[in-house]
């Protein structure tokens, strides 16, 4: 380059400024690499209630610590997985876009294989958001077990003032492994009415008791993450009122609140005004939603609490009584920047509830298709099946992957119907979606006849609760190709296959890079990486053998006849040292509806008989 020219030129300044902003931008933004052997950890007493329990951890420490980071760094979490036992794993960034980088949203069979024992993935990716996410395994089950932390990306360029920051996680406990509650209490035909083990405890910050130092004249940002498996939890701060600034990664206008509703997966920033006096400490409890529970065990203690620590001279107590939970809706929050992607030109409309299944277990059905994986990862199916436009059908992905595929760009209003009694807290990879509505409780389906609440500067999040028997509408903007899922962040039930896909510009998945080990741990494992959802790369139309849930339950079977059924026959089965899986043994019920309490109880005790009868080692 030469300085002969004393006055540049319009473009010569440009390519200047360019200069100097990519050397700016390479001065600043550093790689962070996170080793992250993935281990087995033996007897922690995590509440110091005398429950020691195996956890699953990093580098042989939990809690994990969370990752922190700034705007435009290079994350790499490489992970070593060292699981005992030939157990694989896996690891997803909650809310990062990973646009044009599918490959590093971490889902076995959807984005990856899972990872094998002894493998290494270098997850892989450019911090281009802000705010506050979590990472944790998307395989198995395995983040109620423990693999899961927080991970803020701090913003050089935050529009809010404060002097500290505290990453303030929540969390629900049980003191037996969750892989093995899954199918020992869960997902068995002894639970046909799918009721979810209750948590044994709660927990702030992986502990009881936990404290925060609060110093007068400070403001804090208190920033809420639930890691749980299950529960929400509304927290509430004694005598301190929160301003919440952040929900999942995403600023929101100030709103002063005295409770945050949270539900697994959704975060909250909140800035905390310190008092000016250090003559007491303040507590902050953490309330977990027992109406989520089928069963309240005795003597259930549903709160955890931690500590404004301003003096550790003196006394944890309360001293005010607590105040009412005030419940604002959330749905309501307005983000700080609006954005506007224009009508929809894609409707898609969903509904849920749950059903008894051949096998006798409980399942969650969407559009009356229970959640299976593919037999190749979705977004290898994508990737391999570019020709005469098999990638751009649904069929193609499987028939139980719940699978919708939309074009490069498309505007998409997604309505959420959930025909079951409990709540659900919904989470879509790849996006934040905004919330253009919201139906009340026992709001009913969504019906676009009807006058609508619709938001004007509608929240973007993540992840959202959808009420008991009511409705959401959502909006995105379909710009990141890819195979993304659409799921209730429950652990249970994504064990239940409350799951749908969405394949995004499928067309444009080819231009999408992958490191090498990808493909390399699916054929280490035997798992195929190119062809339908079935493992089919001959012929893509064809579907045979691809993953079913059970079939159906016979004809006029309810759920709460099988739990009848159930229940006498376990009662009748103790001392007989043989348990008879009644699916197979038992005589159908007649077809008409039974919704009778007689009826139910009358064919109960039949059925119970015909099973002592065929169960009889002598026939
Ligand atoms: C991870 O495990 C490898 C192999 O045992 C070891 O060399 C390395 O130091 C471990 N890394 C950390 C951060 O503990
Ligand atoms: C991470 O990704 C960047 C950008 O694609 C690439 O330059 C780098 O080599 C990758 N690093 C690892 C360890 O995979
Ligand atoms: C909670 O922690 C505080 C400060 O560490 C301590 O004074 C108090 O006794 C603890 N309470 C319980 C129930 O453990
Ligand atoms: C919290 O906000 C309410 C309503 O604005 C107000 O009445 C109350 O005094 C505030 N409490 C504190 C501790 O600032
Ligand atoms: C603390 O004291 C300062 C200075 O007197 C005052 O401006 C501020 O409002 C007080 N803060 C609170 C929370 O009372
Ligand atoms: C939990 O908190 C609620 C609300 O303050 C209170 O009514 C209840 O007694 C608490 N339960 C226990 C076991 O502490
Ligand atoms: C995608 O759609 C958005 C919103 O309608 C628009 O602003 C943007 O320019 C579009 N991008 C491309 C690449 O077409
Ligand atoms: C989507 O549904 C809304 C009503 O909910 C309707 O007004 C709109 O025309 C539909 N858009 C498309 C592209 O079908
Ligand atoms: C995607 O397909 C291309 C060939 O079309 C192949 O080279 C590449 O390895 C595939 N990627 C993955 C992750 O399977
Ligand atoms: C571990 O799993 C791999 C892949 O499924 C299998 O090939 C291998 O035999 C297993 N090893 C042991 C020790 O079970
Ligand atoms: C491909 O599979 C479909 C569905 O099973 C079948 O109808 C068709 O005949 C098959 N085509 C070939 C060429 O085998
Ligand atoms: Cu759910």
């Amino acid at each position: 380059m030469t300085f002969a020219n004393p006055f540049p030129t319009k473009k010569g300044l440009l390519s200047l400024v360019l200069i100097f902003s990519a050397l700016w931008k390479s001065a600043l933004a550093k790689t962070r690499l996170f080793e992250w052997n993935v281990t087995d950890i033996d007897n922690l007493d995590v509440d110091q209630s005398g429950h020691p329990r195996w956890v699953m951890g990093v580098n042989n420490k939990w809690p994990i610590d969370p990752l922190v980071v700034d705007y435009g760094d290079q994350v790499i979490i490489k992970m070593n997985n060292q699981l005992r036992d030939n157990r694989t794993c896996s690891l997803h960034s909650h809310g990062m876009f990973q646009r044009h980088n599918g490959y590093m949203d971490g889902v076995p069979q959807m984005t990856q294989c899972s990872i094998p024992a002894g493998s290494t993935y270098y997850y892989n990716f450019t911090a281009s958001q802000t705010g506050t996410y979590w990472v944790h395994s998307h395989d198995m089950s395995q983040y109620p077990d423990g693999l899961r932390t927080s991970f803020v990306i701090n913003n050089p360029n935050e529009p809010y003032d404060y002097d500290e920051d505290y990453i303030i996680s929540l969390t629900d406990w049980y003191y037996e492994p969750f892989y093995k509650l899954v199918p020992e209490k869960f997902t068995t035909w002894h639970n046909p009415t799918g009721a979810e083990p209750v948590p044994d405890t709660g927990l702030i910050n992986d502990a009881v008791n936990s404290t925060f130092k609060m110093e007068p004249g400070k403001t804090y940002r208190f920033r809420f993450v639930n890691l749980g498996a299950f529960n929400n939890y509304d927290v509430m701060l004694e005598d301190h009122n929160m301003t919440v600034i952040e929900v999942d990664g995403v600023y929101t206008k100030p709103q002063e609140v005295s409770s945050i509703h949270i539900t697994t997966a959704q975060r909250y920033s909140v800035l905390v005004t310190a008092k000016n006096s250090t003559d007491r400490n303040y507590a902050m409890t953490a309330y977990m939603d027992e109406s989520l529970f089928d069963q309240i065990p005795d003597n259930y203690n549903p709160n955890v609490t931690a500590w404004l620590s301003y003096n550790s001279e003196t006394t944890y107590n309360y001293a005010d009584s607590v105040n009412e939970i005030d419940s604002y809706d959330d749905a309501k929050l307005e983000p700080l920047y609006d954005v506007n992607w224009g009508e929809a030109n894609h409707n898609v409309s969903l509904w849920f509830d749950f059903f008894t299944l051949g096998d006798g277990a409980s399942y969650a059905e969407i559009n009356e298709k229970s959640f299976k994986y593919p037999k190749v990862p979705g977004l290898m199916i994508a990737n391999s099946t570019d020709y005469d436009d098999y990638n751009m059908k649904p069929v193609t992905y499987g028939p139980y992957t719940n699978a919708f595929i939309f074009e490069y760009n498309e505007t998409v209003d997604v309505v959420i119907d959930n025909h079951d009694t409990g709540k659900h807290p919904f989470h879509l990879h790849g996006h934040v979606f905004q919330v253009l509505e919201r139906g009340e409780e026992e709001a009913g389906e969504y019906n676009d006849q009807t006058e609508h609440n619709v938001y004007e500067n509608p929240v973007r999040r993540d992840t959202i609760e959808i009420l008991p028997t009511s409705f959401v509408r959502l909006r995105f903007l379909a710009d990141n190709p890819g195979a993304w899922l659409l799921h209730c962040h429950i652990e249970w039930h994504m064990e239940s296959g409350l799951v749908a896909t969405f394949i995004e510009a499928p067309d444009r998945v080819p231009e999408i890079t992958a490191p090498e080990f990808v493909r390399r741990q699916c054929v280490m494992q035997n798992i195929d990486v190119s062809g339908n959802g079935a493992g089919n790369a001959f012929n893509i139309s064809d579907l045979t053998g691809a993953p079913a849930p059970p079939g159906e339950m016979p004809a006029g079977w309810t759920s709460k006849a099988i739990a009848t059924v159930a229940m006498c026959v376990l009662a009748a089965c103790i001392g007989m040292g043989s348990i008879v899986f009644y699916g197979i043994q038992i005589h159908p019920l007649p077809t008409e509806e039974l919704d009778d309490e007689e009826d139910l109880k009358l064919a109960a005790e039949e059925n119970a008989a015909n099973l002592m009868k065929s169960s009889d080692p002598v026939k």
